[in-house]
């Protein structure tokens, strides 16, 4: 057996060369989701089929066949279970049923069913680290029943020796402003909140609540999802409390003054614990599982997780076991929003999750959610087709979040209107600061009354200002518009092998112009370069890639720009203005 295994490591270790890499993957057939068109579609905002004002499966339903024309692969629906709606839906109160105002079971049947005919996937969002204090769950912990009293994460709190009085267990502070721990006058103990008061942590050092949770996860499931994005996931576990049986405080952080806001300390204890990657490998086998007995494509796992790239990357698991089959990639979020929207933090966030991806996973691109200010906002409107195409030329998996293929922009919400908890605990004077009611505001369909998401004489959010003239009516009839550009891309993503299974080499050129090859060999090359900055510039890309042929064929571009499909480029000189952005090809 011996000499056998020898030439078995051989071929191993060429498959990491680039070359042999490149013909060994035009033989490889993706899986669905490795190239797949993720579409985050926030409910409350998507549809009104019944006129109240708030968006429903019905409404989602009766847009799908719009998703299909995107050429969108999946659909993730932002939570959609029984709520009080304290953080619109990431506080649940019964994780098997649907939200009255948004539907019923029978209407999620109905929008699985026909998203099937259509072709389109339904992947639901998990909320696994809380649940709503309404929940039975919750309620029976109060009251210390049998098999739920440590349900979630329970504590006497400390007696203050120079007052007597008894405080929190330790400093640790939730996401929306102050104590992340909260007082039960009924079972005389302080119970842990990562998120608002309303939103208590599970404790998934109990086996039970381990269970239960995959319990919801084969639920949903069975009623054909096509898997899972989780959320909030690198705060699931926490630190163990010490032999004293107390938990430890954070340190500072020295990034704020302000010591209600969670960024006033360092949250190592209680987020990025290694117990929370080991779960989210068990919930892979949960995926893998239901497939082996019920067959079918694969059933995705996707997670949230801002946290640095060292932990981040443990989530798609190691040589021994899977993990999520995408961790989102939240770089082109975090990177431009700290250093400022440039070529230069684009290529940082390129750099820090290419260059950190373990070998073999599918990389991913995301630029908004319903936590962010929307998109065309933070990275200037003119950048909006320039980041759509980054997104999809880039090589793996791209995200959309609901608005983006048009260039919404952010809604101005005053602060009698503003519902968000992160802002309402705030005050009018600072609301904005932490306010994430601007990127929710209802999605444009057309220039009519409430842009055709609502009859209702009052929508839950007002409408964003520029609906008029950005929605989807308007930009379809166009000739040229963001939304045909995000088509156009989706569909050469689709035919182009190159964007599939190809390499991958970018750089920045003269400062603002970030440009990206995809090369396959016996493939067309396909090259994507945009200005990022405020003002013209002519660009070399032989100066990137001496190999390029003179001319490239211009296969996209960007709303204003002057160029034409079609037209052959000169690559030595292309003149590009500001926010200009092409994808041109070797054809
Ligand atoms: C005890 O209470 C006093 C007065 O409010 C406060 O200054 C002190 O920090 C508290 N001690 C601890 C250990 O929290
Ligand atoms: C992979 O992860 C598992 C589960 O967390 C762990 O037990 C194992 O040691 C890891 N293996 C490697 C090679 O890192
Ligand atoms: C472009 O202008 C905007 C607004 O003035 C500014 O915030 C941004 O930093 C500028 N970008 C570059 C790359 O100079
Ligand atoms: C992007 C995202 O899903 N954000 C959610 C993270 O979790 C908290 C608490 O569940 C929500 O408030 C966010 O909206
Ligand atoms: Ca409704
Ligand atoms: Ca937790």
């Amino acid at each position: 057996m011996q000499p056998l295994q020898l030439p078995i490591v051989f071929i191993c270790l060429l498959a990491l060369g680039q070359a042999c890499q490149d013909s060994a993957s035009t033989t490889t057939t993706k899986d669905w989701w490795e190239n797949a068109q993720f579409y985050q579609i926030y409910p409350r905002s998507f549809m009104d089929s019944d006129g109240d004002g708030i968006g429903d499966l019905n409404g989602i339903t009766s847009k799908l066949e719009y998703l299909k024309e995107l050429g969108v692969t999946a659909a993730w629906l932002s939570p959609i279970f029984k709520s009080p709606m304290v953080d619109f839906g990431y506080d649940i109160s019964d994780f098997f049923d649907i939200q009255p105002e948004y539907g019923t079971l029978e209407d999620f049947r109905n929008l699985i069913k026909k998203a099937n005919e259509l072709e389109l996937k339904i992947i639901l969002d998990f909320v696994p680290n809380h649940s709503s204090d309404e929940n039975e769950w919750f309620k029976k912990s109060v009251k210390r029943e049998k098999g739920y009293q440590d349900y979630y994460v329970w504590h006497d709190g400390k007696v203050n020796a120079s007052t007597g009085v008894r405080e929190p267990p330790s400093n640790w502070l939730q996401a929306f402003r102050g104590s992340a721990w909260e007082w039960v006058e009924e079972r005389q103990q302080y119970y842990l909140h990562q998120f608002a008061v309303q939103q208590a942590d599970l404790n998934y050092r109990n086996p039970d609540v381990v269970a239960q949770m995959k319990r919801v996860l084969r639920y949903w499931l069975n009623e054909g999802v096509a898997g899972f994005r989780c959320d909030a996931v690198p705060v699931l576990f926490e630190v163990e409390p010490d032999e004293n049986g107390q938990y430890p405080d954070e340190g500072l952080s020295g990034l704020t003054d302000d010591v209600d806001n969670r960024n006033y300390l360092k949250n190592e204890l209680i987020e990025n614990r290694p117990e929370t990657i080991d779960m989210s490998y068990q919930w892979r086998t949960v995926m893998d599982d239901y497939q082996r007995i019920h067959g079918g494509e694969t059933r995705v796992l996707l997670i949230e997780t801002y946290a640095p790239p060292a932990y981040t990357m443990q989530f798609y698991g190691n040589r021994s076991v899977e993990g999520a089959h995408l961790p989102f990639n939240f770089n082109l979020i975090t990177v431009p929003a700290s250093s400022g929207v440039s070529a230069g933090s684009i290529k940082t966030a390129v750099d820090n999750w290419l260059l950190n991806m373990p070998s073999g996973r599918t990389a991913n691109w995301v630029i908004g959610n319903h936590d962010q200010r929307r998109a065309a906002s933070r990275y200037g409107v003119a950048n909006t087709d320039a980041m759509n195409m980054l997104v999809m030329i880039l090589p793996g998996a791209s995200v959309t979040y609901q608005g983006e293929e048009l260039g919404m922009t952010d809604g101005w919400i005053s602060w009698e209107d503003t519902q968000d908890p992160a802002a309402c605990n705030a005050n009018e004077d600072t609301y904005e600061e932490f306010t994430r009611d601007p990127s929710r505001t209802p999605f444009q369909w057309t220039s009519d009354t409430n842009a055709g998401f609502s009859t209702a004489a009052k929508t839950w959010l007002p409408l964003a200002s520029d609906y008029e003239t950005v929605n989807v009516a308007m930009e379809s009839a166009a000739s040229k518009s963001h939304l045909t550009i995000y088509k156009s891309l989706i569909e050469l993503r689709k035919g182009s092998k190159t964007l599939q299974n190809g390499a991958t080499k970018y750089a920045v050129l003269n400062e603002e112009a970030f440009v990206v090859k995809r090369y396959l060999s016996g493939y067309p090359i396909i090259v994507y370069v945009a200005n990022l900055g405020n003002a013209s510039l002519t660009v070399d890309l032989q100066e990137f890639d001496t190999t390029l042929a003179s001319s490239l064929t211009m296969e996209i571009s960007s709303l204003d720009s002057q160029k034409t499909e079609g037209a052959l480029i000169e690559v030595s000189s292309i003149a590009l203005s500001a926010g200009e952005a092409l994808v041109l090809t070797s054809i």
